[in-house]
């Protein structure tokens, strides 16, 4: 591949269908050649049909741009605990990759974590400058576990510091502000297509008493064993996204949180279309996870990224800072991820993963983390710092 060629990362936005305040127009003119889009109207475990699958594919084609990547293809409850008609569901789901493949959809993204997907405390955050931020403090988790869920236990799960802390945050909070934060937890964030009342979470996490993180891996091994075969054959790459923040909480396992568990997944599972959902954003919580020696090891695997920034804070915490500045040096995960494109022979679909509600977004009604003009902004960047990248490489 041509060192010089500016843009190796296809450029794409996330699109929640017909219902998204975001068009296709809009994302048009931020400068995408591509969309990542689901079929969030089909439940989870069902087959998606080509007649659904070309409909998408046909809304998204006559807006002048491709559906790059399926986000997400949601993995079912019932096989991440193996529970009644799990099996069903991991046909379905072969199904739906055969579908996806025969309209000429091949990325698919996925997650392996229980009940939840992303999980935020603050979707309202208000940065110096007046634009709002998704923010993750475990000490409100913790308020939230411990005084509203009541989950036996919980207090356990944290240290006397935050059980301190989620103590007074509690006593500080009127009704409005505490079910504002149950909303935050559990209600489903944009592209979760799990949503809970606190009685149903509590006997949801019950279901996952007997699966820990061991057992839980093995069940992704599973998963992965019986779909990557039809996947390697008709040309999809599956990607996981990692687990987001990176660590354990209610008590449920995680799958894929460091480098290692990377690692071990792909070890466990060779077959070609085992792939991974490079978010830097979900593995820089941990300062453990070094991204660029991630990339590099990682690279022949990664078919998706999500770009996004954060920066890090005490316990875990975070909040989303702009796309180029906070805990990540996105210049050299950008190089980094260019230098895999050149060595494999590949581009690689990007996303600013989230953006700031800022400017016109602040009027507006937006899903949290996906409006328009904050992703735009994340997406010019990324783009300008590609072709600095791309123009200097090319004269060194
Ligand atoms: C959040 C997203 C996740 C992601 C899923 C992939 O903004 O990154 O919801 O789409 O975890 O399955």
């Amino acid at each position: 591949m041509n060192k010089s060629l500016p843009y190796l990362m296809e450029q794409t936005m996330r699109w929640f269908g017909p219902g998204d305040p975001v068009s296709l127009r809009d994302i048009r003119q931020a400068g995408c050649e591509g969309v990542v889009s689901a079929l969030h109207h089909i439940a989870n475990g069902e087959v998606w049909s080509v007649e659904e699958i070309v409909k998408r594919k046909l809304e998204i084609e006559s807006a002048g741009m491709r559906w790059s990547v399926v986000e997400s293809l949601p993995v079912d409850e019932r096989i991440k605990v193996q529970g009644d008609g799990f099996e069903r569901c991991i046909e379905n789901y072969k199904t739906s990759l055969r579908n996806l493949a025969a309209c000429g959809v091949t990325v698919v993204t996925y997650n392996f974590m229980p009940l939840l997907d992303w999980t935020r405390t603050d979707l309202q955050y208000t940065l110096p400058d007046g634009a709002r931020a998704l923010k993750f403090e475990l000490d409100a988790v913790a308020a939230f576990d411990i005084y509203m869920l009541k989950r036996p236990g919980a207090a356990n799960s944290y240290t006397p510091a935050i059980q301190a802390a989620a103590a007074s945050r509690w006593a500080s909070m009127d009704d409005a502000a505490r079910s504002l934060l149950e909303r935050n937890i559990i209600k489903g964030l944009p592209g979760s297509e799990e949503s809970f009342t606190s009685k149903d979470f509590l006997r949801a996490i019950e279901g996952f008493a007997h699966i820990d993180h061991t057992k839980l891996k093995s069940h992704l091994v599973h998963f992965l064993q019986q779909v990557c075969p039809v996947a390697d054959e008709v040309g999809v790459q599956l990607v996981i996204h990692p687990d987001d923040p990176p660590y354990t909480m209610f008590g449920l396992p995680r799958v894929l949180s460091t480098e290692a568990d990377v690692a071990e997944l792909f070890e466990r599972v060779p077959n070609p279309s085992n792939g991974l959902c490079m978010c830097v954003g979900s593995f820089s919580i941990r300062a453990d996870n070094n991204l660029v020696a991630m990339i590099e090891r990682f690279g022949s695997r990664i078919y998706f990224t999500h770009l996004r920034n954060t920066l890090r804070e005490d316990n875990g915490d975070f909040y989303e800072s702009a796309h180029l500045d906070g805990s990540i040096d996105m210049f050299e995960a950008v190089k980094a991820l260019r230098q895999v494109s050149l060595k494999y022979g590949k581009r690689i679909p990007m996303r600013p993963d989230h953006g700031h509600q800022m400017l016109d977004d602040l009027r507006k009604h937006t899903n949290p983390g996906y409006s328009a003009i904050g992703r735009l902004r994340g997406l010019a960047e990324l783009r300008g710092l590609e072709l600095g990248i791309a123009r200097s490489m090319a004269t060194a």
